[in-house]
């Protein structure tokens, strides 16, 4: 059983297993959660993107999909960097927000991380609405987590990120 947890805060100040990365598909770090994470982490993490970059991901990490580095001077393992999708408002693009968070939990999984914080994906720059984002998170965790992953901790950086995370979860079934 994977228990899920709201934290109001900042996911660099975490202390789990494994934090994700709401990053983007160059893996060379940007604004947001991905900033926070790069500035606080230290060049270790930059140093395995390159790595990452320059032997699978030539032509960037796919949106949808997930990889993992060190965590650098943060109180983690793993950061494990995905690429959520941006909001487009006339395409339905949920699939790849889904697939972030799977995709994120099955390498969570494999490294045998216990603990692992998630951002609330794409609702920052990408513009996703925060209450489909959280609804979008909160089940597709709760479809996905299992194996080692004994808690997912959902690091909300606003009230009203933690209210609409609050709501999706008193209303999964
Ligand atoms: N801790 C927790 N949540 C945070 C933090 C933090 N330190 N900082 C921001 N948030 P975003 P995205 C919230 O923009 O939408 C970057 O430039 C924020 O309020 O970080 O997936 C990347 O390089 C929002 O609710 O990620 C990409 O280019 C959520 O985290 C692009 O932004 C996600 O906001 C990715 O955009």
């Amino acid at each position: 059983m994977t228990t899920i947890t709201l934290v109001r805060g900042d996911i660099t100040e975490q202390h789990v297993d494994a934090l994700v990365n709401a990053a983007n598909s160059s893996l060379l770090g940007g604004g947001g959660v991905d900033g926070a994470i790069h500035r606080k982490g230290g060049p270790a993490i930059l140093a395995d993107c390159r790595a990452l970059r320059a032997s699978h991901y030539g032509k960037g990490l796919p949106t949808g999909r997930a990889v993992a580095t060190t965590a650098g001077r943060l109180h983690a393992r793993w950061v494990i960097h995905t690429v959520g999708p941006v909001w487009q408002p006339d395409e339905d693009r949920s699939a790849l927000l889904a697939s972030c968070y799977r995709a994120s939990l099955r390498i969570a999984a494999e490294l045998g991380a216990a603990s692992v914080a998630f951002p609330a994906i794409s609702t920052g720059v990408y513009r996703w609405p925060m209450d489909d984002g959280a609804r979008i998170a909160v089940r597709t965790v709760r479809e996905a987590a299992g194996g080692p992953v004994a808690e997912v901790r959902f690091v909300l950086f606003d009230d009203a990120a933690y209210q609409a995370f609050e709501t999706a979860l008193a209303a999964a079934p």
